[in-house]
Order: C-alpha cells, then sequence, then structure tokens
C-alpha cells in the first residue's frame, strides 16, 4: 500500500532522516564486513546478484564492488517502483562498471518465479529489514519462494533489525519533521487517487507504537472526531469514531532465535551474521538446508 512513486520517494527521504538508524546501520554493516561476506560466500561462480526491493540500489553497489573485484557478476535488481529502477541502473553503471544489470519491474514472488537462467551462483539480497513488514507466516511463506528460487551453492543475505531500547525505535518511526507522518498518510492519498477514496487527510494522525509482545513497532492513522468516508471503487462507505485507528504497518524486530524460527520451516539455514559496531542490525549469511 505505501510504495506508490510518491510512497518510494517518501522513503528515501527517510532513510536521510538522522533519526531512522536501520539504513546507516546496515550501510555501516556492508562497508565493514563486504570483503568477508563475498569470501564465505564465493565459489568461484560468476554470481548473480538478485535483489528483491532494491530501491535506488544504494547499498547493493557496496556488495556489488566487493564481488566484482573477484569475478564476473550480473545484477538482477527488482523493485515495484520503475523509477527506482532506472536511477538503480544508473548507479551501477555510474559506480560499479562492468556489471551487467537486467532490471525487473515487479512484485516479490512473481519476480522469484520468473528469475533469467543463470549458470553460476545466485545471491539472493533481501535488505533493509523489509522482512519485518511480514508477520511469521507471511515472512516463513516468502522465505520459502527464496527456498525455491536457490539450488545447492547459492545464499541469501537477509538485513533484519534487532530489538532495542524502546526510545530509539520509536523516534526512528515518528520522526519530529514528519516525514514518516506523510509516508503512513500516504496510504489514503493513494486509496484517493487509485480507489476513488475521500479521506481528508489532515483528518488523521501519524501515530507509532511499540508492541512488546509482538516484538513489532506498529504505524497507525487515528481518527481525529467521528467520520464517515466514502470508497467509490468499494462501493463502501466507513466509519471511523474519535481515537479508532487504521493499523498501516508492522516493522518486527529481530533476536537471532527469532531470525532462526523463519529460516527452518523455509528450508534454510544461517551459516553468519553480520553487524554494524553498534549491533543495531544484522545481515545474515542464509544458506538452503
Ligand atoms: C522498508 C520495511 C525497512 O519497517 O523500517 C520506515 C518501512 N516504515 N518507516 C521499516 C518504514 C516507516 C521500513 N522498511
Amino acid at each position: 500500500v505505501f510504495y506508490d512513486a510518491r510512497g518510494s520517494a517518501i522513503y528515501e527521504e527517510i532513510t536521510d532522516l538522522a533519526v531512522y538508524y536501520p539504513t546507516r546501520a546496515e550501510t555501516e554493516a556492508l562497508l565493514q564486513h563486504a570483503d568477508a561476506m563475498v569470501d564465505a560466500l564465493g565459489d568461484g561462480r560468476p554470481v548473480s546478484v538478485v535483489e528483491l526491493g532494491a530501491g535506488t540500489a544504494l547499498k547493493s553497489v557496496i556488495l556489488l564492488r566487493a564481488l566484482h573485484a573477484r569475478g564476473a557478476t550480473t545484477f538482477v535488481p527488482v523493485d515495484v517502483s520503475p523509477t527506482a529502477l532506472s536511477l538503480a541502473c544508473e548507479r551501477v553503471a555510474r559506480e560499479v562498471p562492468g556489471v551487467q544489470v537486467h532490471a525487473i519491474v515487479s512484485a516479490h514472488e512473481p519476480a522469484l518465479a520468473a528469475l533469467p537462467p543463470h549458470d553460476g551462483q545466485r545471491l539472493l539480497l533481501f535488505l533493509g529489514s523489509s522482512i519485518g513488514n511480514y508477520e511469521d507466516p507471511a515472512a516463513i511463506a516468502l522465505l520459502r519462494h527464496m527456498r525455491h528460487a536457490m539450488r545447492a551453492g547459492d545464499a541469501l543475505l537477509l538485513g533484519t533489525d534487532l530489538r532495542k531500547d524502546i526510545p530509539t525505535l520509536l523516534a526512528a518511526y515518528d520522526d519530529p519533521q514528519g516525514v514518516t507522518a506523510r509516508f503512513n498518510l500516504n496510504a489514503l492519498v493513494r486509496i484517493n487517487r487509485e480507489l476513488g477514496g475521500h479521506f481528508e487527510v489532515g483528518r488523521f494522525r501519524h501515530q507509532a507504537l511499540w508492541n512488546e509482545e509482538a516484538s513489532r513497532i506498529e504505524m497507525h492513522l487515528m481518527s481525529l472526531g467521528r467520520q464517515q468516508v466514502r470508497i467509490d471503487a468499494l462501493d463502501l462507505v466507513c466509519t471511523f469514531e474519535d481515537g479508532e485507528t487504521i493499523h498501516t504497518e508492522n516493522s518486527i524486530k529481530y533476536d537471532t532465535a527469532h531470525v532462526d524460527r523463519l529460516l527452518e520451516p523455509a528450508g534454510l539455514v544461517r551459516q553468519a551474521s553480520f553487524h554494524d559496531a553498534g549491533h543495531r542490525v544484522a545481515v545474515h549469511l542464509i544458506r538452503p538446508g
């Protein structure tokens, strides 16, 4: 629901926020450990890097550089945003010339089922803790699709955000500039445009809260006052009580045991985990089980 062209652009803005630590922490982990990751991964065959939700490939180039230094590397960025993908293509051509790029505009699962054939080693990338937007059963289902796109010798690098102190978590999802609020409210803007919705965006307030039991940040949109909203394309009228919320997103924060609980039923095993210096996030090197 979030990642239309405008949503993708606002998400890019979020990743620049000082309080939004996940992007910088993951970049730090990749910069620090790219060579160790490539060492642990490499079997000498040409590598095809398939990145789900590649965006503009800002972090991917760190790994592509380390891989390309050792051998033939191709890059298959997958994203629902064509705008982001064309920026990704330009970036890779500029920063890691020699890497062939084959972009796919698609959601994750259909792309995994229709990847370009490849003889060498396949490396799947799923970074940015995007897995955290999926509740466990859905995360396992997605990991299974990834497993089906892998053969012996292939690998997955999975980025996960980690549990940490609650103020840090809350600040990352409720920034003082209101960028995350705009990102959240864009879900309503999008329903208005694409489904003939009649939401008055100013009558909803962005809210981020920590759900300890589910180990996740939740984003909600809270109704300011009682209101009724028509959505033409659905022939639906929604009634919102004052203070009632629309639960728009989850962002799960993991520990290692939780990651392993997702991998096992998907037929995957964790070989190694890499961290930023502050252990805010992890990047796991994962193999078919
Ligand atoms: C794209 C899933 C990594 O959950 O942190 C950022 C999305 N939502 N701020 C996250 C998001 C609000 C983000 N991921």
